[in-house]
């Protein structure tokens, strides 16, 4: 889609730290890192919200979040737990308008993010 942010991001448009690729997802860090390797996955697909999936999608998108958070958690292996997020809709404090997943790595009761 013309004008979305993160499609530019996953077409190598807009400067980006991948965290991993495949034909149907693309994951990034997150500029604003709530902890350290804050990580976003999106669908290739440009879809706004969780409204807009069908069963497939669903799919590719779902099966996609374990491996990636085991990969994170061999990178960070200080880190004690995660919270995977996704916000649908400006009253959920949705902000981009190209579905994503939240992963934040969590390091204890003393890290940054409550
Ligand atoms: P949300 O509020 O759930 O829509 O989260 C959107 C996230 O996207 C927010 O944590 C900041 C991140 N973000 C926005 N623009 C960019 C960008 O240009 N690059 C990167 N890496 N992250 C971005």
């Amino acid at each position: 889609m013309a004008d979305c942010i993160f499609c530019k991001i996953k077409d190598q448009e807009i400067p980006n730290y991948k965290v991993y690729e495949d034909d149907k997802v693309y994951a990034f860090l997150d500029m604003s890192q709530v902890t350290k390797g804050h990580t976003l996955i999106i669908p290739k697909k440009h879809v706004s919200d969780i409204f807009e999936y069908d069963d497939q999608l669903a799919m590719d998108l779902s099966t996609r979040i374990p491996k990636i958070a085991r990969a994170l958690r061999t990178a960070f292996p200080e880190m004690e737990g995660m919270n995977i997020i996704n916000n649908n809709g400006e009253v959920a404090y949705q902000s981009v308008f190209h579905s994503h997943v939240h992963l934040i790595p969590r390091y204890g009761k003393e890290d940054d993010f409550s």
